[in-house]
């Protein structure tokens, strides 16, 4: 089913690197952002949620939404696709692993050094200085998308936490996307796994690899098809391909 040129290419690749999106993590129940139907935008106005003017406009609204999807990460576990690509790390020389979720499924899988250029639902800090909580977050209560909640304060100034996500118009963590770019500027085979590779800066991390000559696979149900002779698209869930492309 998967050509023996990508398989071929797999097993002789040195350094691996593996880009995530929200598809990787559909399969574990977490909703994508950009899906018919069932995606975030297509229910949830990203301007109201995913802006600092929407935090400053109403704190409690966004705190509310990002603490409803904190449970709903918590609620979930990793699927195959995340425990393959743990896998993965051990079989081949080098792998960078960069995604731009916010939940924790990745590390729950066993991976380790998890780039996270979107940063992370689980490490909030305050909306004024910046600092992170000494004490981690409390379990979010009951699930119900849309409901207020009063963000908590930061116990040094006062100020109120925000979640410690990468929203529209905010700078990627600068150290994460270095790394990111230098990763995908040196690898010699780049898995592109369930994104739709729309946002920027992070939609740019597949195209370094292949303008620097690697093989770049696409996992992706709904992925256009590849023009490339080293670009490849599996049109399949990633809890279905990357356990049979890694076996
Ligand atoms: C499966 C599957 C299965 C389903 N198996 N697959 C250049 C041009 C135009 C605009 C810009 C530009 N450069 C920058 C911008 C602005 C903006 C941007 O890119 N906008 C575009 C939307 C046009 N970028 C920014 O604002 C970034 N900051 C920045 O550039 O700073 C400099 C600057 C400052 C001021 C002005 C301008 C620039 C920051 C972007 C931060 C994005 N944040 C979000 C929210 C994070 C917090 C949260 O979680 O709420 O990050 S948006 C959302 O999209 C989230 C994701 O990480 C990101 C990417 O989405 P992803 O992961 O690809 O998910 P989907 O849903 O889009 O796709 C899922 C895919 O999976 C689908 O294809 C499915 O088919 C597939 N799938 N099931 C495998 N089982
Ligand atoms: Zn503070």
């Amino acid at each position: 089913m998967m050509p023996a040129s990508l398989i071929s290419a797999l097993r002789s690749a040195r350094h691996v690197v593996v880009f995530t999106g929200a598809g990787v993590s559909a399969e574990s129940g977490i909703p994508t952002f950009r899906d018919a139907l069932t995606g975030l935008w297509e229910r949830f106005d990203p301007g109201e949620l995913a802006t600092p003017e929407a935090f400053r406009r109403d704190p409690a609204l966004v705190w509310g939404w990002y603490e409803w999807r904190r449970m709903r990460v918590l609620q979930s576990q990793p699927n195959p696709a995340h425990l393959a690509i743990a896998d993965l790390a051990r079989h081949v020389p080098q792998l960078t692993l960069i995604t731009q979720n916010v939940d924790d499924l990745h590390e729950r899988a066993g991976s380790e050094d998890v780039i996270h250029l979107h940063g992370s639902l689980h490490r909030p800090r305050c909306f004024a200085c910046a600092r992170e909580p000494a004490e981690p977050l409390s379990t979010p209560d009951e699930p119900e998308g849309g409901r207020r909640l009063e963000p908590p304060r930061c116990s040094h100034c006062g100020g109120r936490l925000r979640p410690g996500v990468v929203w529209f118009g905010e700078s990627l963590p600068v150290a994460a996307l270095n790394a990111a770019f230098q990763a995908a500027g040196e690898c010699d085979l780049l898995l592109s796994v369930g994104t739709s590779g729309v946002v920027y800066p992070a939609a740019e991390v597949p195209h370094r690899a292949r303008d620097a000559g690697a093989t770049v696979v696409h996992v992706n149900p709904q992925g256009e098809p590849t023009a490339g002779n080293r670009e490849y698209l599996i049109a399949l869930p990633a809890g279905e391909a990357l356990p049979e492309l890694l076996r």
